[in-house]
């Protein structure tokens, strides 16, 4: 096997790693000390999850989902040294945003973020007129946040960015939704030349069967390798007593990524330990951050565990690459 198969990624020396512990033989593997973030972190967060990560000036930024006492679903920033052990702001992120039509803070959730060209872009969850589709905005420092617009109509969640243009323009996978706790879902792609207008929409890939049978979403940001886009996503089972979420992973066309390459038929994670069985929402494992360290190889991912703590795993590149390749459904 190659060596890491990464394209367009730079050392991360620092990523937060653990070994697969002797005797495992899981393409994925838990960090020890899960979960990374307690619900209660913050004095004012009932819990803390779904979040994502960046390298940031040689330690990490992120933004985390805080949702607060009262319930409602919150952005926070935050910092660490070493990708394990996160300083999270008691205050929300507050958006600068043009129109404030746009930027009339409802709730928001979900985040993933991205480095794109010159700035770091983050898309989440966000509320329009109080219900659920894909907000956009951008840092360059982590200090000031500006909002754009939202990329899509209502409904709409799992807005998920490329970290480059592709054929010149922005992309993102989408997750076109209802108001509730949808009971479907398949994965779009759509561009944009701009970041505010977007089209050229795309089916990418839907349910399949077991674990992903309900629904699917895109996780992290989607990884470049020499064998296409390696997207790590979430899926859905209905099961007597509810979703239970999943972690599995495909590759994609590297020019034409609604072209599915493979998708791996078994799950990489499922919900088996207990912070990941027992919370807000049990049996919940949700990938929205991956690190990954273009001179080894190295992956961190990062998820919630049933909707109330943060967690990490690890993975190498080519394994999973290998995964999805020889467990093709
Ligand atoms: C989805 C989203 C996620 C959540 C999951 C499980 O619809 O709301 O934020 O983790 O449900 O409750």
């Amino acid at each position: 096997m190659s060596v890491t198969l990464l394209k367009n990624c730079p050392a991360l020396p620092n990523i937060p790693w653990e070994e697969r512990p002797q005797g495992c033989s899981d393409v994925v593997w838990r960090y020890s000390g899960n979960p990374i973030i307690p619900r209660d972190l913050l004095p004012t967060s009932n819990s803390i999850f779904n979040s994502a990560v960046v390298p940031f000036k040689g330690r990490f930024a992120g933004v985390f989902r805080c949702d607060d006492k009262r319930r409602v679903m919150q952005l926070h920033r935050g910092f660490s040294d070493d990708g394990l052990h996160w300083q999270i702001e008691a205050e929300r992120i507050h958006w600068q945003c043009d129109d404030p039509e746009v930027g009339h803070w409802i709730y928001g959730y979900d985040p993933r973020v991205v480095w794109i060209e010159d700035r770091y872009y983050i898309t989440w969850c966000n509320a329009y007129a109080g219900w659920p589709t894909i907000g956009v905005g951008y840092t360059y420092d982590f200090e000031t946040f500006y909002q754009l617009e939202n990329a899509f109509l209502p409904y709409n969640r799992n807005g998920v960015l490329f970290p480059r243009r592709i054929n010149g323009n922005y992309a993102m996978l989408s997750r076109p939704s209802d108001r509730g706790h949808t009971p479907f879902g398949d994965i779009y792609y759509s561009e944009s030349p701009d970041m505010c207008y977007w089209g050229r929409h795309r089916f990418v890939m839907g349910t399949a069967g077991g674990w992903q049978s309900t629904k699917i979403g895109a996780g992290p940001v989607p990884i470049e390798t020499t064998e296409g886009w390696l997207l790590i996503y979430h899926g859905v089972l209905t099961s007597c007593n509810g979703f239970v979420y999943s972690m599995g992973a495909a590759l994609l066309d590297l020019d034409q990524p609604w072209k599915v390459i493979r998708r791996g038929a078994p799950y990489l994670m499922s919900p088996q330990k207990l912070y990941e069985c027992v919370g807000d929402v049990p049996n919940v494992v949700f990938p929205c951050a991956a690190l990954v360290d273009g001179a080894t190889g190295r992956v961190a991912i990062y998820y919630g565990a049933a909707d109330t703590v943060t967690a990490l795993a690890f993975a190498r590149v080519d394994e999973l690459v290998d995964f999805v390749t020889s467990n093709a459904m």
